[in-house]
């Protein structure tokens, strides 16, 4: 393993040298605050010494000796076996977290967990550790937790007002939700389709182009009998060019499509064989947060061939942890349109509004 000692003001600053000379999977050995002679007790001049290294994983070390334990076991001592496991696991996590937070005051530690808690990305919690901890140094005094999330808060909504946040404006005529299986597009799009139809008195009509199941099919017709609204079927891109014709006097057309297995990029280029994304048209990804963010990630790159206007995340309701909207917001530059956080259709849709889903993000923090 290649190791090296670097020193810094700030963490993140130090984290940068590390993932300039290593890339993202530097494994950081230990992390230590050094503090220069100063004045003011706790407000000495601090530095942040970090030794990186490179290779072999921290945790591999912890592996050999487990493989062991397993070798030996007998079948009666599986049970323990596995407690044993679970208390490595988490004495690793431990580890790995007081690493991490090692050089903050430890006042901000409550704020920092929980925000580990919520999945934020490791990057986003330095930056708010950072700055709080350049604010207590500015002010000479220790923060309470209220004037550190405000901090937080305030960071973050700068850190995300350049992305753009907030419901459909209807100008555009075709509004097209495209996503994976079933992470709620065909019910999302029937609770933008009611809205824009009571709210705006749109003229609506819908085209599924999800022709794989039956019920798919059906659980569209059922939304759009509802709202009065007419649907077509559209199994190919001459099908799709019909259904345009057909609708051309309504005010907004919702596109459904089939969740497929968009890992695979074969399934979006389907996509773009089916659907004229040259029309005048609103595409939107949707994504479920109860999904894994690694995953979430790799359908966004599989997507970005094509115009993603924002996102859509549903099931809001169904996590406790919902970091990983930021996290992908952030990491693409990528805004939201809405979320949603229940079945009721049409009434469990929010236009996305960055302080209300920062006081989501927050809730309970002051509890921490
Ligand atoms: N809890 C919860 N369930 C949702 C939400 N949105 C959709 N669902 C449910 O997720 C399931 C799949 O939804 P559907 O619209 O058919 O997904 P699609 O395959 O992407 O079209 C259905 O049971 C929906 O009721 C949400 O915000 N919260
Ligand atoms: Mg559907």
């Amino acid at each position: 393993m290649k190791m090296k000692k670097y020193i810094a003001d700030t963490m993140v600053e130090a984290m940068n040298k590390v993932r300039a000379d290593f890339g993202d999977d530097a494994v950081i050995l230990s992390s230590n605050v050094v503090t220069s002679k100063g004045f003011l007790g706790f407000f000495k001049k601090k530095s942040v010494e970090v030794v990186a290294g490179f290779d072999e994983p921290v945790q591999m070390q912890v592996e050999p000796a487990f493989v062991q334990a397993t070798d030996l076991r007998e079948p009666k001592q599986e049970a323990e076996i596995r407690k044993e496991m679970i208390e490595m696991k988490r004495l690793l996590q431990e580890m790995k977290q007081s690493a991490s937070f090692g050089n903050f005051p430890d006042e901000l530690k409550p704020l920092l967990t929980f925000l580990e808690g919520q999945e934020l990305s490791k990057e986003l919690i330095f930056q708010i550790g950072n700055e709080i901890f350049a604010h207590m140094k500015e002010k000479k005094k220790d923060f309470s937790n209220e004037e550190q999330l405000q901090i937080a808060k305030t960071l973050l909504m700068k850190e995300f007002s350049g992305l753009p946040f907030g419901g459909i404006s209807f100008t555009k005529k075709y509004i097209n939700v495209l996503g994976p299986t079933g992470v709620g597009k065909t019910t999302t799009i029937a609770k933008i389709a009611a809205r824009a139809l009571l709210e705006e008195k749109k003229k609506i009509g819908f085209i599924t182009t999800d022709t794989y199941r039956i019920a798919a099919i059906e659980q569209l017709r059922t939304y759009a009998n509802l709202l009065q609204a007419p649907v077509e079927i559209a199994y190919n891109s001459k099908d799709f060019e019909k259904s345009i014709e057909k609708m051309k006097d309504l005010d907004l057309i919702f596109i459904d499509t089939a969740g497929r297995n968009y890992k695979e990029m074969k399934f979006v280029d389907d996509l773009k064989h089916l659907i004229d994304f040259s029309l005048d048209m609103e595409s939107f990804l949707v994504l479920s947060v109860t999904s894994k963010e690694e995953d979430m990630r790799t359908i966004v790159e599989k997507f970005t061939s094509l115009p993603i206007e924002r996102f859509i995340f549903t099931k809001v309701d169904e996590t406790g942890s919902i970091g990983p909207m930021f996290n992908l917001m952030k990491q693409y530059g990528i805004g939201a349109a809405y979320y949603t956080d229940g079945q009721e259709v049409p009434e469990d849709l929010a236009e996305a509004d960055l302080e209300k889903m920062l006081k989501m993000l927050l809730a309970g923090a002051e509890h921490a």
